[in-house]
Formats: structure tokens, C-alpha cells, sequence
């Protein structure tokens, strides 16, 4: 077996192994740490990763630097197919946060003999890596929703015509998607459990494939059962906290609002979206006064986050509706009810343009 010297800088092709891997982990940490300050903007998650650099950056001492050779390191340079075909800002993570862990591992083995402080080190920050990147990566799951619900104007709600069949709601909710809706959200007053179970599955597939958005209206437990982005919640579903704790932070929470203050309140608890309407009367929703234009004017003023007008809207009206402020609304009859759902869903797209 080779010798392994006390002192790592005594050997230099360990001196070497050391220096290459001290840069590797924090170009990686700092790769991970500035996709937490600029693209998700998570300063706690950022505080970790910065100080754990500075920890290493302390620790690589000038044997280690001496002995650095990129001149005679055959390897250098060598890249892998892998680096080429990482499409998502996701797939970057985790491959920054493995080559930061491999290359911290590589330190532990080779410092411990001779640097046991700096093996320490590498081995306290890998295992601490370990938990802070499910953390990163949950709040990269939490922000793609957010951003993908931020770029949808238009919301498709599926509530069924009163004799329109399972397959003819999907088969509309597929041509819809194929126009271009990326929100869909599943509404089914009337029918058994097992039915809505069956469609808002079937409806999820649908989404999945289409990188549609799924929300479910009223039914926490139906959006966890079918692992729905969201659940959408009236005036006297659930109340935020808990639905929140049912839903995970992940998820997202939308809030219908028929007047300001339920508009302050769902803000205040941290809805991610907002519900305004009913704008005009509707069948969907008969049983409900209109609240008019005003309180679309009224949400622009006041909203802080995503809101969709509701209520009635169609290809007729819908510029009216912009004109006072809205620049995302939802459509069950618009589309549900179209003969041709393809083109209600362009011609609205078009329109939220
Ligand atoms: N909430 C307020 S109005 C409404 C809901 C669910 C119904 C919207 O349906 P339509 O057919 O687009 O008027
Ligand atoms: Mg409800």
C-alpha cells in the first residue's frame, strides 16, 4: 500500500487532488448559491451556501494552491455529455449540488491523515448540502408554479354543461389545450366522489402532458389524491391557514373575491391567486349579483398578485373588461360551451395576448 504523508502538501499529487477539489465545490456552491439569490430570490437560502464557501475558501491554503498544475492535468477541460443536455434551471442544481458533494468527499478522504480540520469541514458542509438542497429544490418547485400561473392569462374552468358527458368535458379541455390554455381548473358542483375522482385524474394526465397548470376548485383533498398544482377556494371553503398546511407550501392557493376586503384578506394570507368577479351575470353562476366593472377597476388598484376577472366574460366583451384593468380572466361557458373550442380558446388567448 502507498504511503500517505501527515502533511498533504508534503505529496503534491495529493496537494493537487486537494486544490482541484476545494475550486470544484465552491464553483459549484457558488452556481447553487446565485440561482437562490437571482432566480429565486432566497436570501435564506443564499446565507448557508455563502458561508460555507467562506469556510473553505479559508481552509485552502497556499501549499494547496502551489501545487496547482492545470498545465499537466490530462483531465482538464474534459467535459461530459451530461453538461450539454441539461435543459432546466433544476437539472442545473442538482448536478452543481452532486459535483460539490463528490468533490467534498474527495477532500475528506485525502485530507484526513494530514488536514483534519479541512476534512472536517468538507464532511459538516456535504452532509449539511444534503438538506439544503431538497430545501432548494422545493422552493424550485414552488417557484416554477408560481412563474408558469404569473404567464397564464386565461383560466380554463371545466364545470360541465348539465348533460355534457365525462368525455365530452375532456375532449374540450384537450382541444382548449392544444390552442394554447395553460390554467385549467376543475369545477364539478353536482355527481358522485368516484366521478370527480375519475375526471380530475383523467384531467391531470391531460395537463401533465400539455404543461397545463391543474387547480381544483373547493377540494384540498381531491387536488393532493390527483397531485394538482393548486385548489381553489370561495369565501366559505376553507380558510387559508389551514388549507395551506392540507396543501404544503408548494401548492398553490386561489381565493375567489366579490368586494375589497375579501381582496385585503386573501392578499394578507398569502393566496397566490385572486378570483374577481362575478364581472356579468352568468348562468355558472346564477345565484350571484354581478359586481360589475367597478370591481375589476377596483382590484387593479388594489391587487398585489395574480387575479383573473370571472364572470360571464366572453370574445364580445372581453375588451371592456381589459380596458378597465384586468390582464387575466377566467371562462367556463366562453369555451365549455363553444361548438368550437380550438378557436374560442385562440381567439381569447389572442385577445389576453
Ligand atoms: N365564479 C364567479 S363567476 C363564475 C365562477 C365560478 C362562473 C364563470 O362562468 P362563465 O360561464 O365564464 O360566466
Ligand atoms: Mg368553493
Amino acid at each position: 500500500m502507498e504511503w500517505m504523508p501527515d502533511d498533504p502538501c508534503a505529496d503534491t499529487r495529493v496537494a493537487r487532488l486537494i486544490d482541484a477539489n476545494l475550486d470544484r465545490a465552491r464553483e459549484g456552491l457558488r452556481v447553487i448559491e446565485d440561482w437562490c439569490r437571482f432566480g429565486l430570490d432566497r436570501q435564506d437560502l443564499v446565507v448557508p451556501l455563502k458561508d460555507w464557501r467562506q469556510q473553505l475558501g479559508l481552509l485552502h491554503a497556499d501549499c494547496y494552491r502551489q501545487a496547482r498544475s492545470t498545465a499537466t492535468d490530462t483531465a482538464a477541460g474534459l467535459s461530459h455529455p451530461a453538461q450539454q443536455t441539461r435543459s432546466n434551471n433544476t437539472q442545473v442544481l442538482k448536478a452543481n449540488a452532486s459535483r460539490v458533494q463528490e468533490a467534498l468527499r474527495v477532500i475528506e478522504e485525502f485530507a484526513r491523515n494530514g488536514d483534519s480540520e479541512l476534512a472536517q469541514t468538507a464532511a459538516k458542509v456535504r452532509y449539511a448540502l444534503y438538506d439544503h438542497e431538497v430545501r432548494i429544490l422545493e422552493a424550485c418547485g414552488q417557484n416554477q408554479r408560481r412563474q408558469r400561473l404569473e404567464i397564464s392569462r386565461l383560466c380554463l374552468i371545466t364545470d360541465p354543461g348539465s348533460n355534457d358527458t365525462s368525455g365530452a368535458m375532456l375532449k374540450r379541455v384537450e382541444l382548449a389545450l392544444q390552442a394554447g390554455v395553460s390554467l385549467v381548473q376543475y369545477r364539478r358542483k353536482q355527481g358522485p366522489d368516484a366521478l370527480r375522482l375519475q375526471e380530475a385524474r383523467q384531467l391531470a394526465d391531460l395537463c401533465q402532458a400539455n404543461q397545463a397548470l391543474l387547480i381544483i376548485n373547493d377540494r384540498i383533498d381531491l387536488a393532493l389524491l390527483v397531485n394538482a398544482d393548486g385548489v381553489h377556494l370561495g369565501q366559505e371553503d376553507m380558510p387559508h391557514p389551514e388549507a395551506r398546511q392540507l396543501m404544503g407550501p408548494d401548492k398553490l392557493i386561489g381565493r375567489s373575491t366579490h368586494q375589497i376586503e375579501q381582496l385585503h384578506q386573501a392578499q394578507k394570507d398569502g393566496a397566490d391567486y385572486l378570483g374577481v368577479g362575478p364581472v356579468y351575470a352568468t348562468a355558472t353562476k346564477a345565484n350571484r349579483t354581478p359586481a360589475g366593472l367597478d370591481w375589476v377597476r377596483t382590484a387593479e388598484h388594489s391587487a398585489r398578485i395574480p387575479w383573473f376577472a370571472i364572470g360571464g366574460i366572453n370574445s364580445h366583451n372581453i375588451a371592456e373588461v381589459l380596458g378597465a384593468g384586468a390582464s387575466r380572466v377566467a371562462v367556463v361557458s366562453a369555451i365549455m360551451g363553444s361548438d368550437d373550442p380550438i378557436a374560442a380558446s385562440r381567439e381569447l388567448l389572442q385577445r389576453l395576448g
